[in-house]
């Protein structure tokens, strides 16, 4: 009789700790590379939203901002290591611990596609192996990257003319003659008022949210590859997070990735915003315009298969338009 109230409230201890245990509700600490309230941080913030509306009691997250924040090219690390948990990123931001991640703006297929095709999982390998991560949604796709300039050009030669540059730009804005210089996006207004650069590589969408249209003469069309902008968890995160969190966190990924084709939309309307701010197109002759497409995708693989070249090889047939 002696041991048996023991044993019951051992028992009641343990059967009320296992309980509290799965009724607990996991904060994560999530952060953005991207000014917060901007074009490629909404996204995210749509996501967030969700998933706290959703996660009432289950899984929450501590959005913690931007650039204020936390360097943008400080992201990576901070998710690899676990400082925070959750990140919306661009591979040109963390190519310093994964240089693959870049290829992601050669995609020339739908998401969907590249999660049937293997591409998403051999890079899902990748992602594994080098950043701790996983990348649970991209929501910007088919979304292209533009030369912009305050100096005019006629023909596709950037002979003499320093611009600002991620490695996105690099070995294409190379490869045609210009000097570049990398800076985070904090620091291409400051860099544009002082005449430090001649133009930027930047996507179709966006200059408005950091007032660069003041200071930008001239856009050049076409534009190339899709910029790439993504939701990343820690992988040791996603290890301790119960069945009914991941269903939060995937089926919020999957609802936001499947927004990504409304980027579209909010490409036309920033080229007539561009327009109407007298921000002038410099259109290239057919031939060049095929000639400057070509370049791009031909460096930018070049580049790829320079820095990997065991994945760039692979990557290439998952990413690339099917012949
Ligand atoms: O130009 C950049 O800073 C850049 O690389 C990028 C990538 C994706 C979306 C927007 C900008």
């Amino acid at each position: 009789m002696r041991n048996v109230l023991p044993r019951a409230l051992a028992a009641c201890v343990l059967a009320s700790a296992a309980g509290s245990a799965s009724a607990q509700e996991v904060t994560l600490k999530g952060i953005t590379a991207f000014a917060e309230q901007t074009f490629y941080s909404r996204g995210f913030e749509r996501f967030v939203a969700k998933v706290n509306a959703d996660g009432k009691g289950i899984i929450q997250i501590n959005y913690i901002g931007g650039p204020k924040a936390m360097p943008p090219f400080e992201v990576g690390n901070a998710l690899k290591t676990g400082v925070v948990d959750i990140a919306n990123d661009t591979g040109a931001f963390y190519t310093n611990l994964m240089p693959e991640a870049d290829a992601w703006k050669l995609t020339e297929r739908p998401m969907s596609e590249i999660r049937k095709n293997g591409g998403y999982d051999y890079m899902a390998k990748i992602y594994d192996q080098k950043l701790n991560a996983i990348l649970l949604a991209r929501h910007i796709d088919d979304n292209p990257f533009h030369l912009y300039l305050n100096k005019p050009i006629t023909k596709p030669d950037l002979t003499g003319l320093k611009l600002r540059i991620t490695p996105v730009y690099r070995d294409f804005f190379q490869a045609l003659g210009a000097t570049v210089v990398q800076t985070a996006p904090g620091e291409v207004y400051t860099a544009l008022e002082r005449g430090v650069v001649d133009g930027y590589g930047w996507p179709i969408t966006g200059i408005f949210d950091l007032g660069w249209q003041e200071k930008t003469k001239y856009r050049v069309d076409p534009g190339f590859y899709s910029a790439e902008v993504s939701i990343l968890i820690n992988k040791n995160t996603w290890a301790k997070l119960n069945d009914a969190q991941k269903k939060v966190i995937g089926d919020a990924s999957a609802w936001l990735e499947a927004q990504a084709q409304d980027t579209v939309k909010e490409n036309e309307a920033d080229a007539e915003k561009q327009k109407a701010a007298g921000i002038q197109v410099i259109a290239f002759t057919d031939a060049d315009a095929k000639f400057y497409h070509d370049k791009a995708y031909q460096a930018g693989w070049d580049g790829v298969i320079k820095q990997s070249p065991e994945s760039g090889p692979k990557l290439k047939e998952f990413f690339s338009k099917p012949k």
